[in-house]
């Protein structure tokens, strides 16, 4: 008889290994040293075990984010194309609540545009079509934390099998119509302790943030899957992440959509 561990993908050992490196707060090595030749699709099949697993432990998924849609993101990890990962209803964290940062590895936050779909949005779609599908569009912090040592990963298959290094989100409580605002010029500001860390306009975004769905959809198709209704996406950072420490109070200010705010504890 062969026995479980014998039948289990490599898809699926990795995808233990990263959701182990997740609970215990443990990093481990980049998996292209092990395995040089993962692809990006095999880092989303990976992804996707691992998503298995953290619905096997009881949570859902909400939504789905974009990273690497700006240039400050691109550079600050030094990788060049879009990719998205899944959020699930435990990386929630309410406006106005705490992130501690012992419960991660290295979490840094980020300032993102967020939207809710109300209809399903599937491959090729035009900005009209992604404006019908979203009932809302609100501000909000990503807080990011890689499995991998020091958050360095050198390659897209490692940071895609990581879930696109997905650890929590904050989601803004104004919400508005994505008609009722122009979306590309939104002027975004992320303050820690009352310091300025990062600033930058909504069109840092995808030249459009609206184009991050867009895009989102693309890569979501050459999988065969959809962006579901009822879904949360974070449309990508606009600045580079910043490094929480505990005692930090952080607060994102974005033209129309109000602010959001976290602290860090230990
Ligand atoms: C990957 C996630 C990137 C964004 O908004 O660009 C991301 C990373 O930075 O490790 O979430
Ligand atoms: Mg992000």
């Amino acid at each position: 008889m062969t026995s479980t561990a014998d039948v289990m993908t490599l898809a699926q050992t990795l995808a233990q290994t990263l959701d182990a490196a997740r609970r215990e707060r443990r990093e481990i090595p980049p998996l292209t040293h092990a395995h040089p030749n993962l692809s990006v699709p095999d880092g989303y099949a990976v992804q996707a075990e691992g998503i298995r697993l953290r619905e096997a432990q009881g949570e859902r998924r909400v939504g789905l984010k974009m990273g690497f849609t700006s240039e400050a993101k691109r550079q600050q990890m030094n990788l060049g194309s879009p990719i998205f990962g899944v959020l699930t209803d435990r990386m929630l964290v309410p406006a106005g609540g705490v992130v501690h940062v012992n419960a991660g590895i290295h979490p840094r936050i980020e300032p993102e545009i967020a939207f809710r779909t109300s209809k399903e949005l599937k491959g090729t779609v035009t900005r009209d079509e992604v404006l019908d599908a979203c009932s809302a569009v609100f501000a909000a912090m990503e807080v990011l934390d890689s499995r991998f040592v020091g958050f360095k990963y050198f390659s897209l298959p490692d940071v895609v099998a990581d879930n696109a290094s997905s650890s929590l989100f904050v989601p803004g409580t104004t919400e508005r119509g994505v008609r009722d605002l122009d979306l590309t010029k939104l002027q975004m500001r992320m303050e820690v302790n009352g310091k300025v860390e990062g600033e930058a306009r909504s069109d840092a975004i995808s030249g459009d943030p609206v184009v991050s769905l867009i895009q989102l959809c693309a890569l979501l198709a050459e999988r065969g899957e959809v962006l579901p209704a009822g879904s949360l996406v974070l449309s990508g950072a606009a600045t580079a992440a910043y490094l929480m420490k505990p005692g930090d109070h952080v607060k994102l200010t974005v033209d129309g959509l109000g602010t959001v705010e976290v602290t860090a504890r230990e």
